[in-house]
């Protein structure tokens, strides 16, 4: 399997969840590089569900080492949360790791993303309100907490003895919220600080060794490309990079350790928070995929804006990401429909185009244009190879590659481990 970045190709929650289990099975090292507990992957293992908001889908596989890398943002009441709860499933977490250089949310941070999202009342990014945008924010103006802080009394006494002062003026004055006592913070996280001691380590040394002893490595993307920071639709974005070359920044390794990309996409559409979506159906169909497909969110239940294939956003996260192969999930989601539309371009100021704006203004405005495609209206949920396909799906899935220009690997028919067609 050699090592692989694993990415969402739209707005997050394109299944990577699944598809990253899957690919477990045969990797030594998983890593998240980027993102925090706004992060939700559901996997359904027997009849166990789990939902992972900061911890790599890695964890139920006994012999994986799953890290936590550099680039992620960490919660650690969630983390420990986590751990709890997979300890009391019984599934071990000797295997967890975390950098000791990913930087810390703190209770300010939380505290900040919500009044700020009031704040901007209709410019509100529709954040999942953990806290993701004030800890990188932090981060890039060096009053960080990391990890290796909370490690250390007297350095994170030092750090929060100047920056909660700051905070509280911040908390008190713009947003009329009481203020934090540093010393209560800092017992608080040292208390934390003493249950991830044992997982805390150099992430980079360590996976630059699996990278020289020939580990099989999984990069674990969460979000999606039109949610990065910088290629994603801004400001409608998260504050991190889940494109592929995240993972490199977010995990310490160079580009030339990574030997192909998958990029994970429904086969339709999702997206969840503020922003504008081309493709999006408010009533009709778009009730439909919502709620066949469970489409409310696992972090913090919002119902998912649901819509078409794009296939203009589905071009362009095969360019910005060097997207070797897909992975489609949730076909069968598609399998009540009488007919199935894809967009294949959009018309900007009265001029069709196949490449995705840059500007937010233009996609804000752009239409969709359509083609639309014959459903099969029987269930594929049994399908395991692509010869159980109906013609129509099979059909369906080679327009979407011939448009993407890239092949499909993986098909996903249903949330188990075994509804799963992987092509040859
Ligand atoms: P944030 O909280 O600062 O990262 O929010 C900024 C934007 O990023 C979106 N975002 C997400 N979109 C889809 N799925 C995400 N994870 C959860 C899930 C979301 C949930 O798996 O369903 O439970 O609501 C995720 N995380 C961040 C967010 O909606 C904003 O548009
Ligand atoms: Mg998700």
């Amino acid at each position: 399997m050699a090592n692989v970045v694993v990415i969402g190709a739209q707005w997050g929650d394109e299944g990577k969840g699944k598809i990253t289990d899957l690919l477990s099975r045969s990797a030594d090292v998983v890593v998240r590089y980027q993102g925090g507990v706004n992060a939700g992957h559901t996997v359904v293992v027997k009849d166990k569900t789990f939902k992972l908001h900061l911890i790599p889908s890695g964890i139920l596989y006994p012999q994986t080492e799953c890290i936590i890398g550099s680039g992620t943002v960490i919660d650690p009441q969630v983390l420990i949360e986590e751990l709890d709860r997979l300890q009391e499933l019984g599934v071990p977490t000797e295997n967890l790791k975390i950098a000791q250089t990913a930087h810390v949310t703190m209770p300010y941070h939380r505290m900040i993303d919500q009044a700020s999202e009031e704040r901007r009342g209709n410019h509100k990014i529709g954040t999942t309100k953990r806290g993701i945008g004030p800890t990188y924010a932090d981060k890039s103006e060096r009053t960080g907490v990391r990890i290796l802080d909370l490690m250390d009394a007297d350095s994170l006494r030092d750090i929060l003895a100047w920056t909660i002062p700051l905070k509280n003026e911040i908390l008190e004055r713009l947003y009329d919220l009481p203020p934090l006592d540093p010393e209560d913070v800092a017992q608080t996280y040292l208390q934390y600080a003493e249950r991830l001691r044992p997982h805390v380590i150099d992430a980079s040394l360590s996976i630059n060794d699996a990278v020289r002893h020939r580990r099989n490595i999984l990069f674990e993307g969460a979000q999606g490309t039109l949610l990065d920071l910088d290629h994603g639709t801004y400001p409608y974005v998260t504050s991190s990079n889940p494109i592929a070359g995240g993972a490199c920044i977010g995990a310490g390794v160079g580009p030339t350790i990574v030997d192909r990309v998958i990029g994970v996409a429904k086969a339709y559409t999702t997206r969840v928070g503020e922003g504008p979506f081309p493709t999006e159906m408010t009533e009709g169909v778009g009730t439909t995929l919502c709620d066949r497909g469970a489409e409310f969110g696992t972090t913090t239940g919002r119902q998912r804006r649901c819509g078409w294939f794009d296939a203009v956003i589905g071009r362009y996260a095969v360019r910005i990401n060097g997207m070797d192969c897909l992975a489609i999930t949730k076909l069968d989601v598609l399998d009540t429909l009488p007919e199935i539309k894809v967009c294949v371009a959009y018309e900007i100021d009265g001029v069709r185009t196949k490449d995705f704006p840059s500007s937010a203004r233009q996609f804000a405005h752009c239409k969709p244009i359509y083609e639309t495609l014959p459903g099969w209206e029987s269930s594929t949920e049994d399908c395991r190879t692509l010869d159980d396909l109906p013609k129509q799906a099979l059909n369906y899935l080679k327009f979407l590659a011939e448009l993407m220009e890239v092949p499909i690997a993986i098909v996903s028919l249903g949330a188990s481990r075994h509804q799963t067609i992987i092509v040859e």
